[in-house]
C-alpha cells in the first residue's frame, strides 16, 4: 500500500484557527484508494518547519506529498503551480521572526513546478462544482518554503501544494470570503484519490 503524507499547518497571524489543520487531520490514518493517508501539523515557524518536514519525509518515506496551507482573502481553492526559492515577509512568523530576500534552499533552482497533476485535479473539482483555480503564485511565506522544500528534497515523488480559502469558523469571526469546510474536505479528497493512482517518476 502506498503512503501519501498529507500535511496541514497550525494557526498564525491573527487567525484563530487554519482549515489545513482540521482537513489534514480528518484524514489521518485514512485508506484512500491504495494509498494510506498520514497526517502531519506543521509549525508556522521558518526554522522549524523546514526541519520538521525533513525529519517527516526521512521516517515516512512517502510516496506522495499533498500539502495545505490558509490563503485568508482568496475566494476560491487554489492549486499551487510552483515555488519559488526565496522568503519574503514582513508579518512574523510563530516565532517572531521575518525574512528579506533570503533563499530556501541556498545552491538550488529560482523556482520548482508542482509535480502534480494539476490540470486534471482541477477539471475532477470543476466537475464536483467546487469552486478552484491554479495558481501561479504560493506567496513567499512558509507554504512555499514547504512546497519548495518538499519538491527539492523528493524531487521523483508527486508532492504539491494546495491553498485553502477562509473557511466558515473563520468567516464568523472576521467578514471574508470563504468556502465551507465540507467544500474543501471534498476537494482534499478527490486530490488524494487522485494521487492514490499515481506513479513515482
Ligand atoms: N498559510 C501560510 C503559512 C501557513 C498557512 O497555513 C502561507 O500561505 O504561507
Amino acid at each position: 500500500m502506498k503512503t501519501i503524507l498529507l500535511t496541514g499547518f497550525e494557526a498564525f497571524a491573527d487567525h484563530s484557527s487554519n482549515p489545513s489543520q482540521d482537513i489534514a487531520l480528518a484524514f489521518h490514518d485514512q485508506e484512500i484508494g491504495h494509498a494510506k493517508v498520514i497526517s502531519r501539523i506543521l509549525p508556522v515557524d521558518g526554522n522549524k518547519a523546514p526541519k520538521m518536514l525533513s525529519e517527516i519525509l526521512n521516517e515516512l518515506e512517502p510516496d506522495a506529498v499533498l500539502m495545505l496551507g490558509l490563503a485568508a482573502g482568496r475566494s476560491q481553492i487554489a492549486l499551487e503551480r510552483v515555488a519559488l526559492n526565496v522568503l519574503e515577509y514582513r508579518t512574523p512568523d510563530n516565532a517572531g521572526a521575518t525574512r528579506r530576500g533570503e533563499r530556501v534552499l541556498e545552491g538550488a533552482g529560482d523556482a520548482i513546478f508542482s509535480s502534480l497533476p494539476i490540470s486534471e485535479i482541477l477539471s475532477i473539482w470543476h466537475d464536483a462544482r467546487i469552486p478552484a483555480y491554479v495558481s501561479d503564485s504560493a506567496g513567499t511565506y512558509l507554504c512555499n518554503q514547504i512546497m519548495f522544500l518538499a519538491r527539492a528534497l523528493r524531487p521523483n515523488i508527486p508532492a504539491g501544494f494546495v491553498h485553502l480559502p477562509a473557511d466558515e469558523t473563520l468567516a464568523l469571526r472576521t467578514v471574508q470570503a470563504f468556502v465551507p469546510l465540507e467544500f474543501q474536505i471534498r476537494a482534499v479528497r478527490l486530490a488524494l484519490e487522485v494521487m492514490a493512482t499515481l506513479n513515482q517518476s
